[in-house]
């Protein structure tokens, strides 16, 4: 299933484009940094990220840009491409059996269970400097300050890091068999997923040199499109069709405590659409219009994979 269209607004064909055009930039990108790497890291960087995925991050960093009023279409996908390089390195550390132990993800084998272990890991990690070295040439190239450019990056690398990303993943990891309360699972996502997805909105805010009041109001946004999207993660993973899905449900597997296993299915989706409608109003609170930023909210919380 697609989502076709949010009210008016033509999503599916929105999303084509913006994930065509990145799949381009993405390509260049890895032309650029597979070269760099040891022959047996290759194969495993490919696996990991350019077989899909929605290109959540870059669309909505490309978006935030656009909507801030920059102009420099080629420049800001560069930008778009170190938040899916940090996206990919986590997805193959997450899959190794020192983490979820998954076999499948995108409806394929994981890289490790293809390529080994050993090979996935140096590959993933050796995406995390690519990723900042390529959103700090980025920066430069489009002509923003060195300050701008240092703000991006430094962006990118709390988002990542043991604030965010991983540090929410810590945080998962010691919850397995453990009963979470609300506020624990809000901090954990917060920073396991919402840090990188409200990254995407700042950067491509700060891209387009936006002041303070647009920048605030994109990350308010972020912050509750993150929590939106993992409640319906968990939704998924507690409801899907595997198949559609491209993996297994794991959390039940994994002892984990879900939005599903705290709050149940019905309240959990309600829970996500209020977030949705809050990140809209703070857009609109902060002076943005965005259709297309309202849009992907909802296609959040409605997508099946
Ligand atoms: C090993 C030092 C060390 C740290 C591990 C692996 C890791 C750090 C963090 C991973 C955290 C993680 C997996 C976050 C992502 C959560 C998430 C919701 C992933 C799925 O994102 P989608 O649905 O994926 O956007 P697609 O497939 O569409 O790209």
């Amino acid at each position: 299933m697609t989502v076709e269209t949010v009210g008016t607004f033509a999503l599916e064909p929105f999303l084509q484009i913006r994930r065509a055009r990145f799949e381009e930039a993405l390509g260049r990108a890895l032309e650029t940094i597979l070269p760099q790497l040891a022959p047996r890291m290759r194969a495993p960087v490919l696996d990991g990220v350019m077989t899909g995925g929605k290109r959540l991050r870059p669309v909505l960093c490309v978006t935030a840009y656009e909507v801030s009023g920059g102009r420099d279409r080629e420049g800001i996908l560069d930008v778009a491409v170190s938040l899916e390089l940090i996206h990919a390195y986590s997805l193959m550390h997450d899959d190794l059996p020192a983490m979820d132990d998954a076999p499948l993800r995108r409806g394929r084998p994981t890289p490790h269970t293809v390529h080994g272990e050993e090979p996935t890991a140096l590959a993933a990690a050796a995406l995390i400097p690519a990723a900042h070295l390529y959103a700090w040439k980025a920066a430069r190239r489009m002509g923003l300050s060195g300050a701008t450019s240092s703000d991006l990056v430094s962006t990118l690398a709390r988002a990542a890091g043991g604030a965010g990303m991983v540090g929410g993943q810590a945080l998962d990891l010691l919850g397995e068999g453990q009963a979470l309360a609300l506020d624990e699972l809000d901090d954990l996502h917060h920073r396991k997923t919402g840090a990188l997805l409200t990254a995407a909105l700042r950067m491509g805010g700060l891209a387009a040199e936006a002041p303070a009041q647009v920048l605030g109001a994109l990350e308010a946004y972020g912050r509750r499109i993150g929590l939106a999207f993992q409640i319906a993660d968990d939704v998924l993973d507690a409801t899907a069709d595997a198949e559609v899905l491209g993996k297994a449900p794991s959390d039940q597997a994994l002892d984990k405590s879900t939005y599903v296993s705290l709050l149940g299915v019905a309240k959990a989706r309600r829970e996500a659409e209020g977030l949705v409608y809050e990140a809209c109003e703070a857009l609109r609170k902060g002076g943005i219009q965005a259709p297309a930023l309202e849009a992907l909210a909802h296609y959040i919380v409605l997508r099946d994979s």
